[in-house]
């Protein structure tokens, strides 16, 4: 059975994007594959965040993640942190990865680049998301578009680790979804929707209400030439929401253009679609998420089932680069 491993950073609240880019194929992917999902809270640490919002975005988010239909007895979901394998194999990574191939990453530039105060965390981020992935001996990792940059990074990592030090990790596919991939801002949609840059009008979260979904999608930017048609490069507003709407009917966003004539029509039934696929996620999520003891109990079953993979690929990398055994 191939196995698949994917991460969210718990760094605020989860968007549609990430609901469609990621949450929503951890789901199908968790009936086909031996799945392991986690919360990568490590890497919520290189933004400046206060650390008791930290811990509650991380119970959030796993909130989120069962809510959402991720059952704990199918796949493996855990926290980030409570494997400590993912820090001491990113150490030896880091040990083979170049200034220069860290610099390109566009993320990286995004969020500040190569300044004088930039923290290290962020320049290394990749090699972090790296080690959570080689871990596993991962097959497929589900994610939006714009991962497909670190998943080149860690293909290239794994293999000049094989190189110079011997088979040692699988080589692992990024699987970006046909629809969906990237839902774009709908104040700016020519800027994918996003947790850290905010746009309270341009960004719906999973946990909004129908009333608020509706306003957003109503004041989305559009243009002003009438016509119902799927073109990203001239008409990005409507585009974003006929990717939308078509994310929820599992179609691809031309047949949902096709019955179309009024924008107007367009957005009332987006909007509806929408609310209708996030309802039962939002009744789910405040039980998950007002019990903390399930919550602990979860993510301690998952760490175990966890770290039993990742004990073993990080002494076999550890053995193979000359660290002697305890
Ligand atoms: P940030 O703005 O802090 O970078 P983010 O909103 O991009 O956060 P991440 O935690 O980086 O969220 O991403 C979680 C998952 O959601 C990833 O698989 C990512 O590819 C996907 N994702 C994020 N934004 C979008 C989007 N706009 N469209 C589709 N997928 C997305
Ligand atoms: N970098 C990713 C989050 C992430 C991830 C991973 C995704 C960290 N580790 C491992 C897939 C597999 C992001 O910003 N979305």
């Amino acid at each position: 059975m191939a196995r698949v491993l994917s991460g969210i950073q718990p760094s605020g609240a989860m968007h549609i994007g990430n609901y469609f880019g990621a949450i929503k194929n951890f789901v199908i992917e968790q009936g086909q594959a031996d799945a392991f999902y986690c919360v990568v809270d490590l890497h919520a640490l290189t933004q400046n965040v206060e650390p008791e919002i930290l811990a509650s975005n991380t119970l959030d988010l796993m909130a989120i993640y069962l809510a959402s239909g991720l059952n704990p007895d199918v796949c493996t979901l855990f926290l980030q942190s409570h494997v400590v394998e993912h820090t001491q194999l990113a150490w030896l990574l880091e040990c083979t990865a170049s200034m220069g191939e860290l610099r390109r990453m566009t993320q990286f530039k995004d969020k500040g680049g190569d300044q004088e105060g930039t923290r290290v965390g962020l320049f290394t981020y990749p090699v972090l998301m790296a080690a959570d992935i080689l871990l596993y001996d991962v097959d497929r990792v589900p994610v939006g578009d714009d991962q497909r940059q670190h998943l080149e990074l860690t293909r290239d990592l794994a293999q000049r680790f094989n190189h110079r030090f011997g088979e040692m990790f699988v080589i692992p596919e990024a699987t970006i979804p046909a629809v969906g991939a990237r839902v774009m801002d709908l104040q700016e949609p020519t800027r994918k929707m996003s947790k850290s840059v905010s746009s309270p009008l341009g960004t719906i979260n999973m946990l909004d209400e129908p009333s608020e979904i509706e306003r957003k999608i109503k004041k989305a930017v559009t243009d002003t030439d009438g016509e119902v048609r799927y073109d990203t490069a001239v008409k990005p507003g409507l585009a974003t929401l006929l990717s939308i709407f078509a994310a929820c009917e599992g179609v691809a966003p031309t047949i949902i253009a096709e019955r179309y004539e009024r924008y107007g029509d367009l957005k009332r039934d987006a909007a509806a679609a929408l609310i209708e696929e996030l309802r039962p996620i939002q009744q789910r999520y405040r039980e998950y998420r007002d019990d903390p003891v399930a919550l602990k109990a979860m993510m301690e079953l998952g760490a175990a089932k966890a770290r039993a993979v990742a004990s073993q690929t990080y002494r076999r990398a550890a053995d193979a680069v000359g660290l002697v055994a305890p």
